[in-house]
């Protein structure tokens, strides 16, 4: 069983992540790891941290090396900007953050002491958790992707475009954005929502190509794909909804036009569909199209502008705290959602395939796409 923890504050000395359950005999790639965070750390619209911090993972359990030994891998990424103890109280809660929520779930004068863990910062955890989950699913094929399809209420449109060609564009822009018309739109709505002390939510999209149909069942409701994917990405900080498929219109289309015919390749020996509105997932269970889902990311919390709250000593009326921090992280969340995605679709796969070793994973994997051609 593939699992994972977290633990660190935003400001503390770092962020941690066991992974328990990775198979013995994967070469780690730290640069494949260290890409993933920089990936993480860019796009237009990110705050100051981004330019204090040079995210960076230090492997301290599971290897030797550079080659997994079945034990649980430990990973830690320092934080340079380690004050904690050094920050001022935190009184006046701001809407949208977990600061009031929190001290009144812990009994904390100090929102802080909640802020600092509800931090996006722990994203930088994850993102190490799923590039070693996608060097896993690599050996296999699978590769994942993720691009801005909205900031604000600017839409971009990618729908004719291809794996690699929405990979190779939204890698090169700045905004993460697949349509460069539309980043250009993304960046000066960024820009004014700064000058006006606001923020932006929008929308990302990310997709997994060749994924093995038959990962996740629909035995039993926790195994269901969906259900995992859609609760990874939903437990990102500010995603407030998630869309498999064509998931959201489809509530408002006929059968008629939602559901994917099916298609055998003769040549190929595989079946097919001849679209995949259904993002990859029928049941529960892949179908061995893209895996692909849509999150949306609400606006930041942290106003320039400052919302109306109260200061939690007082009980006076008074302004949410301010604190540095981004206008828009739409581009960050859309690489965090990549390893949710990948995570998941890691730990169905080595349910599926076995999980001590490399070895014995490909000999299942092997031998099932070989029955699947003689079905
Ligand atoms: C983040 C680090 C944080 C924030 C941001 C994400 O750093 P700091 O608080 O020092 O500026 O920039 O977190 C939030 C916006 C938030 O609301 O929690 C990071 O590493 O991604």
């Amino acid at each position: 069983m593939l699992r994972y923890m977290t633990a660190g504050e935003s400001h503390g000395k770092g962020m941690i992540a066991i992974l328990d359950g990775v198979p013995a005999g994967l070469e780690v790639d730290e640069k494949f790891i260290n890409r993933d965070l920089a990936r993480r750390m860019v796009g237009y619209g990110r705050g100051k941290r981004m330019s204090i911090e040079k995210d960076a993972v230090e492997i301290i359990g599971g290897c030797r090396k550079g080659v997994t030994i079945g034990s649980p891998v430990g990973v830690f990424i320092k934080n340079r900007d380690y004050k904690i103890d050094k920050l001022p109280d935190v009184t006046c809660p701001r809407p949208g953050h977990a600061d009031l929520a929190g001290v009144q779930k812990y009994d904390l004068k100090d929102a802080r002491s909640v802020l600092e863990r509800a931090s996006a910062r722990e994203t930088v955890a994850r993102v190490a958790v799923g590039a070693v989950a996608k060097l896993v699913l690599r050996e296999f094929g699978i590769r994942i992707l993720s691009h801005v399809t909205m900031i604000g209420n600017i839409e971009a449109a990618s729908a004719k475009l291809s794996f690699d060609e929405i990979s190779k564009a939204a890698e090169g822009s700045i905004v993460r954005c697949a349509d460069p018309e539309a980043g250009k739109k993304m960046c000066e709505e960024i820009d004014k929502a700064k000058k006006e002390g606001d923020t932006l939510g929008g929308a990302f999209e990310v997709i997994a190509d060749g994924v093995p149909p038959g990962i996740g069942s629909y035995a039993q409701w926790d195994r269901r794909m969906e259900g995992a994917l859609a609760r990874a990405v939903m437990s990102i900080p500010a995603v407030k909804a998630v869309s498999v498929g064509n998931g959201i219109d489809c509530a408002a289309s006929r059968g008629s036009e939602t559901h994917d015919p099916i298609r055998y390749d003769k040549a190929k020996k595989i079946f097919v569909r001849l679209s995949n509105n259904a993002g990859g997932t029928e049941g529960g269970v892949t179908t061995g199209e893209p895996v692909v889902l849509k999150g949306f990311m609400k606006p930041i919390a942290t106003l320039g502008t400052p919302l109306r709250s109260v200061d939690l000593r007082t009980k006076a009326e008074s302004r949410a705290a301010t604190e540095r921090a981004d206008v828009s992280a739409v581009p960050a969340c859309g690489v965090v959602a990549e390893a949710a995605v990948a995570f998941e679709i890691a730990a169905a796969f080595l349910e599926k395939f076995g999980c001590d070793s490399m070895t014995e994973i490909k000999r299942n994997y092997e031998a099932y796409i070989g029955h699947l051609r003689r079905m």
